[in-house]
Order: C-alpha cells, then structure tokens, then sequence
C-alpha cells in the first residue's frame, strides 16, 4: 500500500529534524545543547540548603546493597572481588606493617545498587542524511562516545553529587501487600493513592527532589527472580507525570521498567536525563516509623567514561 501524503510528510519532518543538532529528544529543554548532566543540574545551594532542613533527629539510614561476589545481576555480568594475597604488602619496616588491598572487576556502574547514567540507554534512529546512528542523552551519537577505554562523552563522571530532597511513594503499603506484583503497570492512580494515604500531596513534590518507590521488591533480594522477572513499571501516564515534575532522578528496589520496550530508560534517562537508580533497598526505612520526605544523597562515583556507578545511598531525616 501507498503511504498516504500524511504520513510521508510526516516522515520527511522527522527525518529532517534528526541532524546532530537537533533532533526529537535534544537539544535538551531545560539545560542546552552541550549538558551532560541531565536532572543532577537542579542540585543547586539553594536545594541542598532547603534538603538540609528536613533533618531533626541525624538518624541515617541505608539504601542500598553490599556489593557481593554472587548478588543477582542482569545477563550474564558480573561481580568479583580478590584479595591478591594476604597481606598483599609488607612486612615493611620495623614495626612489620602490613597492607592489604582488593582486586575488583565487574560492569561496576551496572550491578548491584546501580545508577544508570547518561551513557547506559540510547536508540538507534535514521538520521537526515538517510544513516542509522546509536543516539544518546542530548543527541551525542556513538561515534562521539565510542573509545575502549571509557565513554568520550556522556561518562557517568559529568552527573553532579545528588544532595536533595527524597520523596518516598510507598507503593507496596498503598496495596497493602509484601511486594507489587511481577510485570504490574502503576498507574498515576497509585501514585495519588499512595500520596493520599500518606497525607501528602502532589504539589509536596518540588522540582529537583529524588522520587523513590519502595515496591518492596528490596525482599526479593538477593534472591535471582529480582532480576528474572519482569518487574514492576510505570506506564506512560506515570512516565509523562514524572518528566513533568522535573526530579533530579528516580529510584527503586527493583528496575522500574521492563522490556522489550524500556519506556523509563527510554523517556526519563535517554530524551529527558531523568537518571535512574536500580535495586534499592528501603528495608531499614520500613522497619521504622516511616518518614517520606528526608535528605537523600546520592553521589555518583566520578568513574570516567562509565555507563553508571555503584554507590551508598542514603536517608537522612
Ligand atoms: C539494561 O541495561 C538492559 O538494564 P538495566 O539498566 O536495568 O541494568
């Protein structure tokens, strides 16, 4: 069948707009041309000030995993720490002092407690010159990137330290179960439910905050299913409603997507640098009175080049 004028219109107009330049998802709106920083750019001093007031008691709780020889990871990644030998240095000198060190290897931005950073997720679109190029946050396409020895651009190294405010929507005690169900679409619904049924409101939410969703899947681990399954993941709706109210980034206990599609990694990190934070852990958070509005710091480790970065996250209220 013919395309129909319409459509090929619409095609060229597309087409047409995909130069390094400009394209559907870049330059980006809100910070340029040439960011790399993506929603870590709300992290001003005014934020972190405005995040330090939530703090009355000091009390600092975990979020996240230890790293493990053995944790689950997606594919086939993976995780590995050595002791080369024991000590590793010395005796040295007269007291017979000793050193020990570690040998890490592993995708370490993409294991474990994980953010994904401006480098992980990009498409492969047809550009105007009628070539077929991987294209990543801000419209930086592989060859811009590609180097063996790290990313040239888009390194997990240009996000800025997260200092913020966290927002926890705690899905699972909305439902009122263990853990959200495999493959389960949250709807905008359940986000309001949860707010509601923890007397806050939408318009609690400032730009700039980290939204967290506890979907108490941090159970699961380190059981493998957490990262067999298809877990939880917000549709288009939520996915809209989040870009909307500008966080510095996600996270949860699980991945917060599902494939084959990835709308989360697709629409937050890659077109809007909604950077997202995999496998979580809200145990020690929950075993508390709970508290959803904290201080919450993330600060990406500079690894220059990488995809992502393992981490500590923390609350603090
Ligand atoms: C993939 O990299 C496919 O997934 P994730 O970002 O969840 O680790």
């Amino acid at each position: 069948m013919s395309m129909s004028f319409f459509a090929l219109m619409t095609t060229i107009i597309s087409l047409k707009a995909q130069t390094r330049n400009e394209g559907p998802w870049w330059p980006n709106k809100l910070w340029g041309a040439i960011d790399q920083a993506g929603g870590s750019n709300w992290i001003t001093p005014e934020k972190i000030v405005k995040a330090l007031s939530l703090v009355k008691t000091g009390k600092v709780f975990e979020l996240g995993h230890q790293y493990e020889r053995g944790m689950p990871m997606s594919g086939q990644r993976s995780y590995n720490i050595f002791i080369p030998s024991f000590p590793t240095h010395g005796p040295t000198g007269n007291d017979k002092v000793v050193f020990n060190d570690e040998y890490v290897t592993g995708e370490i931005g993409q294991v474990g407690t994980q953010f994904d950073g401006p480098g992980h997720v990009g498409k492969q679109i047809t550009m105007a010159d009628g070539t077929t190029a991987n294209v990543f946050y801000n419209g930086v396409n592989e060859d811009e990137m590609r180097n063996p020895y790290g990313l040239q651009k888009l390194g997990v190294e240009n996000v800025k330290p997260i200092i913020t405010r966290g927002i926890l929507i705690d899905l699972a005690a909305y439902k009122g179960v263990n853990t959200i169900p495999e493959n389960y679409e949250i709807t905008l619904a359940d986000i309001r439910n949860a707010f509601a049924k923890q007397g806050m409101k939408e318009s609690d939410i400032e730009p700039g905050d980290a939204l967290l969703f506890n979907l108490g899947w941090w159970r699961i681990w380190p059981d493998k299913k957490i990262v067999q399954a298809r877990t939880p993941y917000p549709g288009k709706e939520v996915i809209d409603w989040i870009i909307s109210i500008k966080p510095s980034m996600v996270g949860s206990d699980a991945i917060l997507d599902t494939g084959p599609e990835y709308l989360l990694h697709k629409e937050a990190i890659l077109k809007n640098g909604i950077f997202n934070l995999e496998f979580m852990n809200f145990e020690s958070m929950v075993s508390e009175k709970q508290q959803y509005k904290f201080l919450f710091l993330f600060t990406p480790l500079r690894l220059k080049g990488a995809t992502g970065s393992p981490g500590r996250p923390l609350a603090i209220y």
